[in-house]
């Protein structure tokens, strides 16, 4: 049993306006579960029980029995970055945490369609006279373009509040009403703070650290030196997610030899499901964000004009 897991929970300073009492929450089904813990569908009754407001509902993470130290640190971490990051329609947001009977749960909004990776492999053309999926059986180029939109806006606004994702993949990224997205899972995420800005703008990676390697830049892989143009990077991964509906990067590639790879000039390339005419600026949009030379690859607010531009185009 961890130390922070029992009653020393107390220790971690909460502000009261984000505590949610453990009795206005109703579990339903299991969303996901990871090596971490696992996430559930709940509804979140009101404070009062005159009040008017409806019951909504709530997506809640926990540990599982017996988690470490380092997870239960992690989930603090998790849940302090979601806290301070403010609201944007692109970002998932924070409601609160239980902290009731030494238990710690984080509260965060309900995404009802799952993670963006999964929703595109449910909507990939033959899959879906085999089983259609409901409400957006088919995903339309200007879909694929709203995503690669909506992420770079999400992205830019990280950005803007010095927040480094650190493991922005598609899987991380949940859809929600209309397909509107919302980036999530900022359990790697850091806050870069005024110093590390002004001086070098960079968070290290420690050795050992869980990295998600096909995500990465070479500059991460081979000296764990992380920017927000390793963001960048990991974007250029989802947009090739995004034009393949969900397939696997660098699949044929083992982890220990991407970095190799990459400096011998390996990249990813032209996506199966990009119309023709799309194709060819999606590819310079993911070639920008891969280049091995971190300076040259675009900010976010380009990524975001960019995008918003070909959207516009498509109208
Ligand atoms: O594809 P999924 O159902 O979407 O599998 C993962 C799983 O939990 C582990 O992260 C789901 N999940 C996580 N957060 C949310 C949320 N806020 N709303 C809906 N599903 C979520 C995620």
């Amino acid at each position: 049993k961890n130390a922070l897991y029992g009653t020393s929970i107390a220790h971690i300073p909460i502000e009261h306006d984000w505590k949610v009492s453990y009795k206005r929450l109703e579990f339903s089904e299991l969303l996901g579960e990871g090596a971490f813990g696992q996430v559930y569908k709940a509804s979140l009754k009101p404070k009062k029980k005159t009040s008017k407001v409806n019951s909504r509902f709530v997506a809640v993470k926990q540990l599982k029995d017996g988690a470490s130290d380092e997870e239960v640190i992690e989930l603090v971490k998790e849940i302090e970055t979601m806290k301070s990051l403010g609201h944007h329609k692109n970002v998932l947001s924070f409601i609160g945490q239980v902290t009731d009977g030494g238990k710690l749960l984080m509260v965060m909004e309900y995404a009802p369609y799952g993670n963006l990776q999964e929703f595109m492999r449910n909507r990939r053309p033959h899959l879906t006279t085999e089983q259609p999926v409901e409400h957006f059986p088919y995903l339309c180029y200007r879909d694929l373009v709203t995503f690669a939109r909506d992420i770079a806006c999400a992205m830019t606004y990280l950005e803007s509040v010095a927040c480094l994702h650190r493991d922005l993949a598609a899987r991380n990224v949940l859809v929600s009403d209309k397909m509107v997205l919302k980036i999530a899972d900022f359990g790697m995420s850091r806050r870069l703070n005024e110093e590390d800005t002004e001086l070098k703008n960079y968070y290290r990676v420690h050795p050992g650290g869980r990295v998600p390697v096909r995500w990465m830049p070479p500059e991460v892989l081979t000296e764990g030196r992380f920017t927000f143009k390793a963001d960048v990077w990991s974007y250029g991964v989802v947009l090739w997610e995004i034009g393949t509906l969900g397939g696997n990067p660098f699949s044929d590639v083992e982890p220990s030899q991407l970095a190799h790879e990459l400096l011998r000039g390996r990249t990813l390339t032209a996506s199966p499901y990009v119309a023709p005419y799309l194709c060819q600026t999606m590819s310079n949009l993911l070639s920008d964000c891969l280049n091995i030379d971190e300076k040259m690859r675009p900010c976010f607010r380009e990524l975001l004009h960019k995008t918003d531009y070909l959207l516009e185009s498509l109208n």
